[in-house]
């Protein structure tokens, strides 16, 4: 069935599509500056790249001003924003993160981002409406980057238009079969999809079974553009009038690097970004970026070897990229029971995929092969890159690039909608493993502020209402000087998903919601961000813009006032631990009360962060065999 209705295609110039307008990489001429560099479309990451500097600059002119009224807004008292912020050593910057964990994450992660957001019904009365128009940075992860990129790739639109029923994320049957009971409407569904697969093939390229995750992603993210966006490329951003004016904030998508047969290990994963401009990594393991647009390129050392190749970046690809984890779904149809294209696509990649090797996408040709910064040579050496979920490494929330000293991020506010304890509801370790990842060879000199181990998030209520971490930048100079940071890390804001007027604990693995349920999960997240849409603490925005100044205020020698103060007293981790009293975890709905506490023996080592082990695949496959026979 291919959709008839061509969204952005008059609007975007042809060349940022697929050039063979089909899920097709083909050949396109390459960008004039190849010549004049020995690296061609590679450089070392040791700045931002040019593109996102000039990006950065423009959007800062919308941010400045959207901040100044933001903060008029929140009321504060202890400054007045238009004189702090146009007297300010340069323009604040603030990045919002959004954890994976499917469609959960996805849907939580929608909530708290519309109270942000000025679109939505009450976000500015009862919410921080306002706060996302004054934001630079925008990172999504797994189900995390479903939401980022929805949003991105469809024009920026909102969350509340969604809500409002413009036909993206019709969740109400599994992904895997979503025509319901309807099995010719599911026989036209997989044979497009296996169309774009061969056509891909046949040009020449290696399938991994995220091209067939990506795909069906894309038929819930892109319904409105000609065949789900087989076409739509992640680089069409730059040509898209909503970035190309900077209305939006700069989107970056994150994956893990993994050789096949290796486990992710938090400490030395390679983390890869993807933004409209680039992709590559930070890490001293690669240390690269390459032109995003130009990927599926044969190269050497950055030097294309022969033409350059384009419509390889397809948007769905990147972000089934990024959640590589959901790959198994495909994998856990039982055959018999197929029949045609379905099969075909199921049996190809049951053939072709060792089972530890299900969660890859191939990256065929590997754009960084040859090149010469990376410390890793295995990365380097291989003709193919492998990429993975980019929670694989326990680092849930996509923090790192947000925290690289060129970007200057002054406040992360850090959305965590994973399922960590038993009843699905966060507890602080993708925070412990990133303030882990600096003491290693990878952290490379980025800091990240000091956190407490899990049983302190959950018994302190860090999980329970807003927590900043970094408060106070002064606090952290002997952490630089063991890392070898020059900069302090951005102040984090953190907030944990929790229920107040719905239970959003859902499976990870749960693939289809009706329409009640995910507008009920979406409320549920503004809720949090906007404790309970302020009736929990009238002063909530005064102390988010607190938190948002402070490393200003830090950089200018001023002390913060009475009003901010208080803020930080009420909302900062203190630096106290308590591990010893585990809680019981089935939180009432009213957010703040826990369920049944019991008081047990302190079960330990948490503050170390490195006794964690990988959630297990074998874990996962279990839940998605339930899952399964389920929703089949
Ligand atoms: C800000 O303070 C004024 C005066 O105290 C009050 O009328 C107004 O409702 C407050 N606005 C917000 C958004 O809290
Ligand atoms: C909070 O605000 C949102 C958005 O305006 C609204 O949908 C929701 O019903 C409000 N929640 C409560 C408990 O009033
Ligand atoms: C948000 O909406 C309010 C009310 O309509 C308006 O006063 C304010 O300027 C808007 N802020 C931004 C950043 O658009
Ligand atoms: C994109 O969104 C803007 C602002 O909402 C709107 O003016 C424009 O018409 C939209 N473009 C398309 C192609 O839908
Ligand atoms: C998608 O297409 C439908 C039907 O034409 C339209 O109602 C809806 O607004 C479109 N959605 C977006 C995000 O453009
Ligand atoms: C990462 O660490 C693990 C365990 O120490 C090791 O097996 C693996 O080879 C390391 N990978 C890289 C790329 O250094
Ligand atoms: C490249 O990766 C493949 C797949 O794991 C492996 O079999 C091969 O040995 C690697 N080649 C090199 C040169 O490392
Ligand atoms: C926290 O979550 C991790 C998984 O992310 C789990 O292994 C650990 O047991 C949890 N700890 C507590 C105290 O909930
Ligand atoms: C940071 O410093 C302040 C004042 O200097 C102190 O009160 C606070 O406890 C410190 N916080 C941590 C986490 O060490
Ligand atoms: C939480 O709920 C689950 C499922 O209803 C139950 O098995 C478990 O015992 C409860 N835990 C606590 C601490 O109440
Ligand atoms: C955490 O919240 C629970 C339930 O509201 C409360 O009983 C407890 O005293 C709080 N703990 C701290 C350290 O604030
Ligand atoms: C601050 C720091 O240690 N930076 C290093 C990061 O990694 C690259 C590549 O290995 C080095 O060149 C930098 O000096």
């Amino acid at each position: 069935m291919k959709l008839p209705i061509v969204l952005l295609s008059t609007l975007v110039p042809a060349l940022a599509w697929s050039p063979t307008d089909s899920y097709a990489p083909g050949n396109v001429s390459c960008p004039a500056y190849v010549h004049q560099s020995d690296t061609g479309l590679v450089r070392a990451a040791d700045s931002l790249s040019d593109d996102e500097s000039t990006w950065i600059d423009k959007r800062h002119e919308i941010t400045d001003k959207n901040l100044i009224s933001w903060l008029e807004h929140a009321n504060i008292t202890d400054f007045k924003p238009a004189d702090f912020i146009n007297n300010a050593n340069r323009s604040i910057n603030i990045a919002v993160a959004f954890s994976g964990g499917g469609y959960r994450a996805m849907l939580n992660g929608a909530g708290q981002l519309s109270a942000l957001d000025n679109r939505t019904e009450g976000a500015y009365e009862h919410g921080l409406g306002g706060l996302i128009e004054s934001t630079t940075y925008l990172a999504g992860l797994s189900g995390g980057n479903w939401l980022v990129g929805t949003l991105a790739w469809n024009n920026w639109t909102s969350v509340q238009s969604i809500v409002d029923g413009n036909g993206i994320w019709d969740l109400r049957h599994s992904i895997i079969s979503p025509g319901g009971f309807n099995v010719f409407k599911d026989l036209g569904y997989w044979d497009d999809i296996d169309d774009d697969l061969d056509a891909k093939e046949d040009a020449g390229y290696d399938l991994s079974l995220t091209d067939v995750w990506g795909r069906t992603l894309s038929h819930q993210f892109f319904p409105n553009y000609t065949d789900a966006g087989a076409a739509l490329t992640f680089s069409t951003l730059r040509d898209a009038s909503v970035f190309k004016s900077h209305q939006m904030p700069f989107p970056v998508v994150v994956a893990d690097g993994r050789t096949p047969g290796s486990y992710v290990i938090s400490g030395n994963s390679t983390i890869f970004e993807f933004n409209p401009f680039e992709m590559g990594s930070w890490d001293p393991s690669l240390y690269s970026f390459t032109d995003v647009k130009y990927l599926g390129t044969p190269t050497k050392n950055g030097v294309p070897t022969d033409d350059c190749v384009g419509g390889f970046e397809n948007t769905g690809f990147i972000m089934g990229t990024s959640s590589t984890l959901f790959n198994q779904f495909i994998l856990q149809l039982n055959t018999s029971s197929l029949s045609g294209a379905l099969y075909d696509i199921v049996e190809h990649f049951l053939k072709d995929l060792s089972d530890d090797d299900n969660d890859i996408a191939s990256y065929t040709p590997n754009p960084f092969y040859g090149t010469k910064w990376a410390g890793v040579e295995s990365i380097v050496k291989n003709e193919t890159l492998y990429l993975v979920d980019g929670g694989e490494d326990d680092q849930n929330i996509p923090l790192y690039p947000l925290l690289q000293s060129q970007r200057d991020v002054d406040v992360i506010i850090a959305f965590d909608n994973s399922a960590d304890t038993d009843q699905y509801w966060p507890n602080g370790t993708s925070l412990v493993y990133s303030y882990e990842r600096q003491f290693s060879t990878q952290g490379n000199g980025t800091a990240f502020p000091y956190v407490p181990d899990m049983e302190t998030f959950l018994a302190l209520n860090l999980t329970a209402k807003p927590a900043f971490f970094g408060c106070n930048g002064s606090n952290l100079t002997s952490l630089l000087d063991e890392v070898g940071a020059e900069t302090v890390p951005p102040l984090v804001v953190y907030m944990a998903n929790r229920p107040f007027s719905y239970q959003s604990n859902t499976s990870t693995f749960k693939l289809s919601y009706t329409d009640e349920e995910r507008n009920s999960i979406i409320q549920n997240g503004f809720e949090v961000a906007s404790r309970l849409n302020m009736t929990l603490d009238d002063e909530w925005r005064a102390c988010l813009g607190c938190a948002i100044v402070q490393r200003e205020f830090e950089r200018q020698g001023k002390s913060i006032g009475e009003q901010c103060t208080k803020c930080f007293s009420e909302y900062c981790w203190d630096g106290s631990y308590d591990d010893d009293s585990v809680i019981g975890v089935n939180y009432t709905t009213d957010g703040l009360t826990n369920g049944d506490q019991s008081t047990e023996g302190s079960s330990g080592t948490a503050k170390s962060g490195a006794s964690f082990v990988n959630p297990g695949w074998a874990l996962v496959t279990t839940v998605l065999a339930v899952v399964m026979a389920v929703t089949l």
